[in-house]
């Protein structure tokens, strides 16, 4: 557990469908239709709610976000957000990859939602490199708190063993 001001930030093995916060985060793609991994996961144990809001919202711009109910998953809401295709890191990978956790997070405090539960948006499919991606990830969080606070619980959760270990790393050199 790492702590700024209010907030705790903490690091979570496992599936993110099962977790119960205000909010989970989907790494899903522009046409919010639904796809593989996470995005297949969330909707398949979501049910068919969710996407029935999806077809509604007709799709995302890359580094923005959209929130839906959460249908059967215990969580509240999904707030979907569009992570950036790994090109080789010329493309603007970084800033775009940035967003999607800044614009969640805005939308999140938007809706007044306090706990959030973050995948590792663009390291799957999308191919951005895990250690890259998740510096990305943890500044953009920890920059949010410190400017736009209200959040009480970020959770980043890792699907596998390698990823948690990198994250962990990383944030032990921030907190530490
Ligand atoms: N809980 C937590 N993390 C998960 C889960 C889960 N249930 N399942 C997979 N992961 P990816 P992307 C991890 O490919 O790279 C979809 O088809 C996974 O191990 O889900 O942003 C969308 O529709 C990896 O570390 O998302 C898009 O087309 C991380 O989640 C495209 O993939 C992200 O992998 C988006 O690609």
């Amino acid at each position: 557990m790492y702590k700024i001001n209010e907030t705790t930030i903490n690091l979570i093995k496992g599936d993110i469908t099962k977790i119960k916060n205000d909010a989970i985060v989907n790494a899903a793609n522009n046409t919010l239709l639904g796809g593989g991994g996470v995005d297949g996961a969330i909707h398949k144990a979501g049910g068919p709610e969710i996407l029935e809001q999806c077809k509604k919202i007709g799709g995302c711009p890359t580094g923005e976000a959209r929130i839906t109910v959460a249908g059967k998953l215990p969580s509240k809401y999904v707030i979907h957000t569009v992570g950036p295709i790994y090109r080789g890191g010329e493309n603007r990978e970084a800033e775009l990859l940035y967003n999607a956790y800044y614009s969640s997070l805005k939308l999140a405090k938007e809706y007044n939602l306090k706990t959030i539960a973050f995948p590792s948006i663009s390291t799957g499919a999308y191919g951005y490199p895990i250690y890259e991606a998740s510096d990305i990830a943890i500044k953009s969080v920890i920059e949010f708190i410190k400017k736009e606070g209200h959040i009480l619980e970020v959770n980043f959760v890792l699907f596998n063993d390698k990823d948690y270990k990198v994250y962990e790393e990383k944030l032990n050199q921030k907190f530490n």
